[in-house]
């Protein structure tokens, strides 16, 4: 594309309030997309995008543009809980305990230790609005694409009800769907690749919240024993994304660092 044909891009309305000097809008220098014909490399196959896709894409995309994200990466390390919970599912076959639940009620410990991440930026990015409850979302995965619905007061919760809840309202997610109002009014996201793989990715904090946990599949990782030998441990990989406008370096840090100290004292979080 030559500099003359990027120069006659329609350019967006420029932004500009009482006696500011005019501003382009944001996103307007950005170049088309590329318009390819895919069948003159290969065969291809049409498939439309469905209106979840079109949706979440939408606010994906608002999110990553918008939002100055940092991802922490840190382990937990689960050795402790992971026996805990076998013994949990062995005792009660009734419902299963999966890695996430207790993570949920490790968030909400954090949360109320560090209560700038149960915060939203106002409309006008004016004020930090800090939230007395905690409503958090679990990104679910369906055929309709990704849904986040959110559970209510999960520090009123045990890891039993929420397990219960989870298994509910992602059943319901990939059935027939979930209302807005069933996705409305979280805190905090969990995004879980745990049950698939992976060793840490950058999940897309979920405005207006100003940060979310994804988890991947915990790994057996080898570490010093108290008696001078090996010792095997379970760790548990935590990729915190958050707004660095709200969240500084050295709070995620703190913030992900806590929950490892949480999650190794499981009887404490089974609620
Ligand atoms: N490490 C190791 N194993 C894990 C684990 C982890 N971090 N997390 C879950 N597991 C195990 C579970 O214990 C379970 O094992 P068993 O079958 O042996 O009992 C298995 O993986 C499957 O767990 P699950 O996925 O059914 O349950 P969950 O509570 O972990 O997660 C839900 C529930 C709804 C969050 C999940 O099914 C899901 O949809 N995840 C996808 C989220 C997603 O797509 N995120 C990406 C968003 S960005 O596009």
């Amino acid at each position: 594309m030559s500099v003359d044909s990027v120069a006659n891009q329609p350019q967006a309305k420029a932004i500009t309030g009482p006696g500011e000097p005019s501003t382009p809008a944001f996103g307007a220098n950005l170049p088309p997309w590329p318009q390819v014909d895919f069948a003159e490399f290969g065969e291809v196959e049409i498939k439309p995008v469905s209106r979840i896709q079109k949706l979440t894409g939408a606010f994906l995309s608002r999110n990553w543009l918008t939002i100055p994200h940092v991802t922490h990466h840190d382990d937990a390390d689960i050795t402790a809980l992971e026996s805990y919970r076998k013994a949990r599912n062995e005792a009660n076959t009734a419902v299963k305990l999966t890695p996430l639940v207790f993570l949920l009620r490790a968030v909400v410990r954090a949360l109320q230790e560090f209560p700038q991440f149960n915060a939203s930026l106002d409309g006008d990015g004016k004020n930090i609005v800090l939230k007395k409850y905690f409503h958090i979302g679990v990104a679910v995965d369906t055929r309709f694409g990704l849904l986040v619905p959110v559970l209510r007061d999960c520090d009123k919760k045990s890891v039993e009800e929420l397990a219960f809840e989870l298994a509910a309202i992602s059943q319901k997610a990939r059935e027939k769907g979930l209302s807005m109002a069933e996705m409305s009014g979280g805190c905090f996201s969990i995004s879980s690749l745990g049950g698939f793989g992976g060793t840490g990715f950058t999940p897309i904090v979920n405005a207006p919240e100003v940060a979310i946990l994804g988890v991947t599949k915990a790994r057996l990782a080898a570490a010093p024993g108290d008696d001078g030998g090996v010792s095997w441990r379970k760790l548990l990989p935590l990729s915190l994304s958050y707004d660095h406008r709200v969240i500084n370096g050295a709070d995620a840090a703190r913030f992900a660092a806590f929950i490892g100290t949480v999650l190794a004292d499981p009887q404490t979080l089974a609620g």
